[in-house]
């Protein structure tokens, strides 16, 4: 493990390398203990540089076998080499030069999962952000583009499949028992697109033809026997195929285009030119092991990845600080994908649900960055959920304020003016910028300015003048490093309804520019009048959450009910009912606290009840206005001090009440809603699985009893029916005979199954309660638990840290001392996972005195360990400041 140096870096320092890499000549003699790798570089000198600059190469934890400048040896004096860097000094003033260069690795040591390593037998890659250097010496950074050709030699019989990037161009026998092949990627790409995987696989293929004609083949490599699993994944990637171009006219540039599952992964999946390697999560589905959930992700992030084909591969990052601009860019495209496959409202509530429970308590924590950061002490620790999910909003808020047709130009500019190179995100809004005439300088606030913004909104309405008046005011909050703040352009959708519910248009409006339905709000405060107003309006502002902001806007609960009624904008309808439900959930964690009895207002549950039986609406909409906010979402509401057991019991107390008062209405649902004929994940489907099992999630609450959900768990013939009757039996009823019956029948019937068994490790670690700890302690001595294993442990540690309030922030505290020795252990092997997991402590100081001394006592063990890695040790004392 490379251990902390303190090192910062900083934007400001960026200048471009001494030396032009010119063509990367790679030959790999792979064994799992001593794999050899020759490294054949051509470098110049850039012109404006100093001629003297010596050449410095990248390593981690590298060692040095051999080196030659133009075939001959190099004689020691004129070069250093240690195990993180390669200094080569006298190098030709201008002449192209040939560096060769030879390491020797050992991938099965590999643990971090970082350069090559071995998964399940097979050799694979991942060399985002900084991985290249552990495998070879090298400019590894991404504005150092060259074409790559990639030799591999291996032992044939266990590796039968040999891919690199690129095309394919030979391969043939090698020797006694070995065989190589080579591969050729034109597209000049930086080090971090690298990949090989090598070893035995079996495979889906088939084909697409783009739009000018020319046929690809797709492959999906998976483990043998897991072939079928891979068919949903196929045709995920073949609509993504399409619909980029169709959309964004985006076509494949390559001949082939392959994926290859693994089991043992830090993330969801990466890029790499040609070659996307997965978690095998996110490629393996069937309805036996496949929740709605999973169908989803899975396309999502088959798109995702296929998207960055242009978005982060053509056009890629000058440095990492322009992260976002690949990220941020592709998560917005991904999520415009499966608007267009699924139904838009539904998807945009999803998006909005996970912005606001992920990425607004970062943006409002000690480990709040801007989309845009000007520093990093370890980069792994910036795929956040700012430079992912807010980069995104920041994309779309683009898209808001130019139309789709001018955000169109603009992104088409973008592909021709940038492609090939490694630029900013100045380059990308400049495309903006030039097609449609909008200075963006204020709107570039959001990469910059850390923090979620808060507009707060009031209105008065003059009968007499016709006017309704609206007046707004903005604050963003100070975040680290970060004390005051500039106003930003926030583009706000809004519309205007009558008491009847039909919409009502101002004929001409003051203090604000107006483009359709988006507001503008640009000042500290701004006061906007709508004249032609003939009665007083009901305001419905946000729509489609088109800024992502906190809004404080006090409605009457009748006005929230009209909007939930009557806007067209069925996000709108969800965010109406949110807002008439949280209130309550606030006073009942309060009142639960006091030991009050707990109420619920009856427009609220009436409204929700309407929703939920209104046939005109999807039913997958239906479950999401049914899914009360989390208890970690009512904690951020609640703003500090806060209890998890009072949260937990308040919210309970209103499920319950609300499952009495719809009883009937749940009962028929659960009846009506069944999906006959055989499993088919498609969207409607899924939205019936969905509001069914929200229908026996109340009813479970009523009952008081588990029979139904047994009875429901039973008759489950898919994963997704299953696993929702699996986790109300577990949660509501963890001490039942029939919770205990479930939990042993899935087990026995899913030993085999890894990522199904991840979801069994998962559904116990989120039981709420104080004893769940013990039960997880349990959990991890079984020979299941694989600690290597970045799935089992998110599964287990990850969820229990992130997803279970109450039993993790227990009031003795020892949920964090568990997962501060957990932490401490994981970091020895896999520092990415140990920090990732680490950042379910973020939000500390918004708990009550006593635990909040008990969280901070065990990130201080953390900070204290000796030997920490540079992930960890940037997290803990973020988090600690
Ligand atoms: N670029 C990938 C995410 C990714 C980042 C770092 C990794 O290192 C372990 C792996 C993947 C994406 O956005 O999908
Ligand atoms: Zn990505």
């Amino acid at each position: 493990m490379r251990t902390d140096t303190g090192q910062i870096v900083y934007l400001a320092d960026y200048r471009p390398t001494d030396f032009v890499l010119e063509r990367v000549d790679l030959t790999f003699e792979l064994h799992p203990t001593e794999t050899k790798v020759e490294a054949r570089l051509i470098f110049h000198r850039r012109e404006d540089t100093d001629r003297q600059a010596p050449l410095v190469l990248d390593g981690d934890e590298l060692s040095l076998l051999g080196l030659l400048l133009d075939q001959a040896e190099v004689p020691a004096h004129q070069y250093v080499a240690t195990a993180e860097s390669l200094t080569v000094r006298d190098l030709p003033e201008s002449a192209p030069f040939e560096l060769t260069i030879t390491t020797v690795i050992n991938p099965e040591a590999n643990t971090q999962l970082m350069g090559l390593y071995r998964t399940g037998g097979i050799y694979c890659t991942q060399c985002e952000a900084e991985g290249f250097r552990r495998i070879t010496y090298f400019p590894d950074r991404p504005d150092v583009l060259a074409p790559y050709t990639v030799n591999i030699i291996a032992d044939k019989a266990a590796n039968p499949l040999l891919l690199s990037n690129g095309n394919f161009l030979g391969g043939a026998g090698y020797g006694e028992g070995k065989h190589f092949a080579a591969w050729f990627d034109p597209h000049p790409k930086p080090s971090y697109l690298f990949a090989l995987v090598a070893g035995d696989l079996g495979v889906v293929e088939d084909t697409f033809v783009t739009m000018s004609g020319r046929e690809v083949a797709l492959k999906i490599y998976v483990e043998h026997g897991k072939e079928p699993r891979a068919a949903y994944a196929m045709d995920a990637l073949k609509r993504s195929m399409k619909w980029d171009e169709e959309r964004f006219g985006r076509e494949y540039d390559l001949d082939i285009f392959m994926i290859v599952a693994v089991s043992d992964f830090n993330m969801g999946a990466m890029e790499n030119k040609g070659l996307n390697v997965f978690n095998d999560k996110y490629v393996l589905a069937d309805p036996e092991i496949a929740t709605d959930a999973d169908y989803a992700n899975i396309e999502a992030i088959i798109a995702h990845e296929y998207f960055h084909n242009w978005t982060g591969n053509r056009i890629t990052c000058r440095d990492w600080f322009q992260l976002c601009l690949k990220e941020g860019l592709t998560v917005y495209r991904d999520h415009e994908f499966s608007a267009d496959q699924r139904s838009r409202p539904v998807k945009r509530i999803a998006e909005v649900r996970h912005l606001k429970s992920e990425q607004f308590p970062e943006d409002g924590g000690p480990l709040a960055h801007p989309v845009r950061p000007t520093k990093y002490r370890e980069i792994n620790n910036f795929y956040t959920t700012t430079v992912y999910e807010k980069g995104s909003e920041v994309t779309r808020m683009i898209a808001t304020l130019l139309g789709r047709d001018l955000f169109k130009n603009g992104m088409d500019l973008y592909f021709d003016r940038y492609d090939g190179q490694a630029v900013t995100i100045e380059d990308f809004i400049k495309s903006f910028e030039n097609v449609s005439g909008r200075d963006l300088t204020q709107f570039s606030l959001w990469y910059h300015q850390a923090g979620t913004p808060l507009v707060t909104a009031s209105s008065s309405y003059d009968a007499g003048g016709k006017t309704f008046t609206l007046s707004l005011e903005q604050m963003v909050p100070a975040t680290p490093g970060q004390a005051t703040k500039e106003p930003m352009h926030i583009p706000l959708r809004l519309a205007l309804f009558a008491e009847d519910g039909t919409m009502l248009t101002p004929t001409s409006v003051t203090g604000a520019e107006l483009t359709d339905d988006v507001l503008h709000l640009t000042e500290r405060a701004q006061s906007v009048v709508f004249n032609g107003i003939p009665s007083r309006p009901v305001l419905s502002l946000n729509r489609s959450f088109s800024a992502p902001i906190n809004l404080q806007f006090s409605q009457s609960a009748q006005d929230l009910a009209l909007i939930a009624r009557h806007e067209a904008d069925h996000f709108a309808r969800w965010q109406a009912l949110i807002d008439l439900g949280l209130p309550n959930l606030l006073a009942a964690a309060r009142d639960a606290r006091q030991g009050v009895p707990v109420t619920c207002d009856a427009a609220f549950v009436d409204a929700l009840l309407a929703a939920a039986n209104d046939e005109s609406l999807e039913p997958a909409f239906r479950a999401q206005a049914l899914a009360l906010p989390s208890e970690a979402d009512i904690a951020r509401e609640l703003g500090g001090n806060n209890d998890p057991d009072a949260i937990h019991a308040g919210r309970q107390a209103i499920l319950a009440l609300i499952a009495e008062a719809g009883q009937d209405v749940f009962a028929a649902l659960f009846d009506s809603m069944q999906t006959p004929g055989p499993f088919s994940p498609d969207a409607a489907s899924a939205g019936r699985r969905a509001l069914r099992n929200a229908a026996l999630t109340y009813l479970s609450q009523s009952d008081n009893a588990p029979a139904r959900a047994k009875a429901a768990y039973d008759a489950a013939n898919n994963m997704t029916d299953l696993s929702a009757a699996l986790t109300i039996l577990a949660h509501r009823f963890p001490e039942a005979g029939e919770a205990k019956a479930a939990l042993e029948n899935f087990h026995d019937r899913f030993a085999e199954n890894a990522l199904v068994i991840d979801k069994w490790f998962a559904i116990q670690a989120a039981i709420p309660g104080a004893a769940t700890l013990e039960r997880i302690q349990g959990l991890m001595e079984m020979p299941l638990f694989k600690r290597t294993n970045p799935n089992r442990m998110r599964a287990l540690v990850g969820t229990f840290a992130f997803a279970n309030p109450t039993g993790f922030g227990r009031a003795d505290g020892a949920g964090y001392r568990f997962l501060a020795e957990e932490i401490l252990d994981i970091d020895q092997r896999n520092p990415q996972l140990a920090a990732r997991i680490l950042t379910s402590m973020r939000s500390w100081r918004l708990l009550e005195p006593v635990r909040a001394d008990h969280a901070r006592s065990a990130l201080m063990q953390i900070e204290r360990a000796g030997a920490l890695s540079t992930d960890v040790r940037d997290i803990v004392d973020r988090i600690l400041k």
